[in-house]
């Protein structure tokens, strides 16, 4: 299996988040990509390609053009008051407030058009969410030109963003611009996979009122876990979009024999959509070690996800999400691609 990567996610780096009442180094920080990459090397997975520039044609039909435009903005604007550190909002505009005045000072911007504090910038963080980007399109333009699967090794990751949100480490959400790029090729319809432990609140807002892009997410109860707002089973899809959606939170706790079983109802629900192509969003923060999540899946468990997505027998894009156990990252996700080679 190819893999597409990106040393420029590494100018991301030394940001804070706030969390759980304290400023911290985000969970999300380079070593998680340099380990995956090492791993990949170590099992001989297949070759590691550079990204090709893209433009954002595609990004522009899942992301308003405000966000989009302000993203690359916000480090430079930031630094221009004066500033160092992490540029990070500290307000938000929740219910009863202006939600349709975007404000001029950079730091309200941020607020605008985060959900939380998990989103900072510093000063190579634009072109490290680009390359992150253009490593999922370039990913994306090999599975368009025929390869069984390929992995596309991002980061920063994406699926917490939407049309106009950034948060949770995310940006711009690489998935599901990938999942647009696909269909803007001829693709009639697109599934995407969320096995990250946390929901992807980002990817299913984008595509909640679509039908032509199936979004079935496996994550933790937004009842008890992060991201809290969006996740619950109820939600199905509105409009053109109804029915096509599909949630599975699961509790704290939850092991491979219960999380399988919503794996396979998935994998159902995702063959009788029949898509052209299948868009994996691969989060492994699903292990029993991971320092900010409660899934109990174990190194073992994660070839056993790989050899079931292969099973569907669709071309297949890996996208790379969470997972924030550094250590154990590279085996735990290159696992997932080498289970799903041996199938
Ligand atoms: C892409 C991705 O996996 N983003 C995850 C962002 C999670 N951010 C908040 C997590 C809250 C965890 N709460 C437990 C704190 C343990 N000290
Ligand atoms: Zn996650």
């Amino acid at each position: 299996m190819k893999t597409v990567f990106s040393p420029k996610h590494a100018g991301h780096a030394g940001n804070l988040e706030l969390l759980a009442g304290e400023m911290l180094p985000a969970f999300e920080m380079p070593s998680r990509a340099e380990f995956i990459r090492g791993r990949i090397e170590t099992v001989g997975l297949g070759p590691i390609l550079a990204p090709e520039p893209f433009d954002l044609a595609s990004a522009g039909k899942v992301h308003d053009a405000g966000y989009l435009n302000f993203l690359p903005t916000v480090w430079d604007r930031w630094a221009a008051e004066g500033r160092g550190g992490t540029a990070l909002p500290f307000a938000w505009p929740t219910r009863g407030l202006r939600g349709d005045v975007p404000p001029q000072a950079v730091e309200a911007l941020h607020g605008y058009y985060s959900f939380d504090g998990g989103a900072g910038f510093v000063a190579g963080t634009w072109e490290a969410i680009k390359s992150s980007h253009d490593t999922a399109l370039t990913a994306a333009a090999l599975v368009n030109g025929g390869e069984r699967a390929v992995f596309a090794l991002c980061r920063p990751p994406g699926h917490h963003a939407g049309s106009s949100f950034m948060g949770g480490y995310c940006y711009v959400n690489n998935a599901a611009v990938a999942a647009q790029w696909l269909r803007d090729q001829g693709a009639g319809r697109v599934s995407i996979l969320d096995i990250d432990y946390h929901h992807g609140n980002g990817t299913q807002q984008i595509f909640y009122r679509r039908g032509d892009v199936q979004v079935l997410n496996l994550h933790a109860d937004p009842m008890v876990e992060y991201p809290f707002f969006l996740g619950h089973a109820d939600e199905r899809g509105e409009g053109e979009g109804e029915g096509f959606n599909h949630n599975y939170p699961m509790p704290f706790g939850t092991a491979w024999e219960r999380w399988s079983e919503a794996l396979e109802d998935a994998c159902a629900r995702l063959a009788a959509f029949t898509p052209d192509v299948v868009v994996v969003s691969l989060g492994v923060d699903t292990f029993e070690k991971d320092p900010i999540s409660k899934f109990r899946l174990v190194t073992e468990d994660f070839p056993k996800i790989g050899r079931r997505i292969a099973a569907l027998g669709l071309p297949t894009l890996i996208v790379m999400e969470g997972g924030y156990a550094v250590e154990e990252i590279g085996v735990n996700a290159v696992g997932v691609l080498t289970g799903f080679e041996d199938a």
